[in-house]
């Protein structure tokens, strides 16, 4: 009998099983960044994105690899094109106009899982990065790339599955993309966060994990299954997460980091 994987869970926490990738190109240094961390080397990233697929396979995903697409130098960061849950699968549109079109080959992939795709209205904008799944509950970020409407159209999608959600305006926050950059959702209802956003309202009632100073590019971690992997080079927010009884599996990121990017953006897990 076929196992229904979108509906597998241990102890009542959903698992992924599966999640989408893309290799960075030949022109990733052609991609957006706002960091000045010198240019990133392609054959470096590839191998830090091998190891990254790896560990998701570790995590027992089945991975789904797009094909390069030199148009499009950010293409990797696949993260941003897609919001993707048990019950609703949404196509976003990319806050930055040079990354618009990455959503087709994702539309191609994700319409043979869910038989209708949501979409957003022409001028919302929502990047994936700006989208914090916690349990039964939405953090939605409001940035450079994801505007009011298309965190408001999301809201109304989320809720209308009965999850809930809270708005986190995050323009003006120094240091940050999107709102994973600063934040990181661990099960047990507890939130990685960087000092900037902890004293944050949208946050209160939530346990709270400071990421220390010199280690913000840590808090983009993510929980797959019965793992979380953190970008390497960080200790001391890896032991406060193994503290917490998760194990841990640490990957080199740095070439990924010149270009804005982190653990998160690099696949759409489901
Ligand atoms: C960009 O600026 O769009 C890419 N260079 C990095 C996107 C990172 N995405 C993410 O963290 N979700």
């Amino acid at each position: 009998m076929a196992l229904d994987l979108l509906n597998v869970s241990i102890g009542g926490k959903a698992l992924f099983t599966r999640a989408i990738v893309r290799r960075p190109g030949q022109n990733l240094a052609d991609g957006l960044t706002t960091v000045d961390l010198g240019q990133p080397d392609v054959e470096l990233a590839r191998k830090q994105h091998t190891d990254y697929c790896e560990a998701l396979e570790r995590c027992g995903l089945q991975l789904f690899p797009l094909e390069v697409d030199e148009a499009f130098p950010d293409g990797a960061f696949v993260e941003d094109t897609a919001i993707v849950t048990r019950e609703f699968a949404l196509i976003t549109n990319p806050g930055a106009a040079s990354r618009r079109g990455e959503t087709l080959a994702i539309s191609e992939v994700l319409q043979t899982f869910y038989p209708e795709l949501r979409m957003l209205s022409e001028s919302a904008t929502l990047d994936g990065g700006d989208v914090c799944e916690a349990g039964r509950h939405f953090f939605i970020g409001v940035s450079e790339r994801t505007n009011e409407l298309g965190a408001s159209e999301l809201t109304q999608l989320v809720q209308s599955f009965g999850y809930t959600s809270t708005v986190v305006d995050i323009r003006g926050v120094p240091g940050i993309l999107h709102l994973k950059s600063g934040i990181a959702a661990l099960s047990g209802g507890r939130l990685l966060v960087i000092d900037s956003l902890a004293q944050r309202e949208e946050f209160r009632g939530w346990e709270l994990l400071r990421v220390p100073t010199g280690e913000e590019y840590a808090a983009n971690c993510i929980e797959v299954n019965e793992s979380v992997l953190v970008p390497a080079g960080f200790p001391e927010t890896e032991k406060i997460i193994r503290r917490l009884n998760f194990q841990t599996i640490a990957l080199e990121m740095s070439e990924f980091q010149k270009m804005d990017g982190g653990l998160s953006c690099l696949s759409i897990r489901f």
